[in-house]
């Protein structure tokens, strides 16, 4: 009997170390975070000479933040042609980042000049400039606060009267999620491209929660491994819930729908 008892503690003490070592070795997180796939609504043209750090849209036009020095600007544009109807250049030393429309103004981040600027939406005259202690990445609103990212996994919260620091949240899927780019605010989310990834984290901005993700493999333009042709801008028109992305260098921009993977 003792070494029936014996056998029998063996068995269940083997059983429990391997359902043990199954918990420990699977990713809870990821295996519980839903991901969603695509369909493309609509195709319009995109200029391809334009190296997206920032898109948004408002009332009608899309309005584009481009990078790279030499080759930076701000622009409306008309997303059903990609006709660009207005456009400045910023100064040879700045790096055009994230941009986001508060009112009648725009903002743009650049990258590692720790500074921002400030124009007037429809003349784009510079209205003024501020000063921030990381690098800039995205940049996005949610009718109170600034959002930006800075390629880390933390999330910045500016307010966009005195552009003062007023939070910040990690974003995490089990892990922290880093490489935080371009934002849109979406219905009470933000939408963060991730460089180097076909993906878009969809965060919720209250605890950092990476809440689901947006797999957009196989949407036509660029390539995630080359740095010049990423996925990186997202932009949201909340009347009609559309929602427009593109990438660096892109010759399309395309309205897609989201769908819900097996
Ligand atoms: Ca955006």
């Amino acid at each position: 009997m003792k070494r029936q008892y014996v056998a029998v503690v063996l068995i269940f003490s083997a059983i429990l170390v391997l359902v043990t070592t199954y918990s420990l070795l699977k990713k809870p997180a990821a295996m519980t975070t839903p991901v969603y796939g695509y369909r493309i609504v609509n195709t319009y043209p995109h200029d391809s000479n334009a190296f997206t750090e920032g898109l948004v849209y408002s009332d009608g036009f899309l309005y584009e933040g481009t990078g790279l020095n030499g080759h930076s600007t701000l622009r409306q544009v008309e997303f059903q042609t990609g006709t660009v109807l207005q456009s400045i250049s910023l100064p040879e030393k700045y790096f055009g980042e994230g941009i986001t429309i508060v009112g009648d103004r725009i903002y743009q981040l650049t990258y590692r000049s720790e500074i921002g600027f400030i124009y007037d939406r429809t003349s784009f005259s510079l209205l003024g400039n501020f000063t921030y202690s990381t690098e800039g990445w995205g940049l996005t609103y949610d009718g109170s606060r600034l959002i930006m990212s800075d390629g880390s996994s933390t999330l910045y919260f500016l307010d966009p009267s005195t552009l003062e620091n007023v939070g910040q949240v990690k974003v995490t899927d089990g892990t922290p999620v880093t490489n935080l780019n371009e934002l849109e605010y979406v219905n009470g989310k933000v939408y963060a491209n991730v460089f180097l990834t076909n993906t878009i984290a969809v965060i919720d901005p209250s605890t950092g929660r990476v809440d689901s993700w947006i797999d957009l493999t196989g949407l036509p333009g660029g390539s995630h491994q080359d740095i010049n042709s990423v996925l990186n801008g997202i932009a949201y028109e909340s009347v009609g819930g559309q929602l427009f992305v593109t990438g660096k260098n892109w010759s399309n921009l395309y309205e897609i729908k989201l769908v819900t993977e097996d």
